[in-house]
């Protein structure tokens, strides 16, 4: 499991969209967004990198915690 900040995410449009930019990655991927405390976890084989990049892509800085 990976941990994200994504410190921008502030509301249910931000969390769906950042659930359908890890998806368009791996479908299969397990995603926790929690809102309160702007982290996104993330259980998935593909490369982090391009999760990142494509949660980036839609709009929202994001980087891994520890
Ligand atoms: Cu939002």
């Amino acid at each position: 499991m990976t941990r994200l900040s994504v410190p921008e995410m502030s509301c249910g449009h931000c969390k769906a969209a950042i659930e359908k930019a890890v998806a368009s990655v791996d479908a299969d991927a397990r995603v926790n967004v929690d809102l309160s405390s702007r982290t996104v976890d993330v259980e998935s084989a593909a490369d982090m990198s391009a999760i990142l990049a494509a949660i980036r892509e839609e709009g929202y800085e994001a980087t891994t915690i520890g």
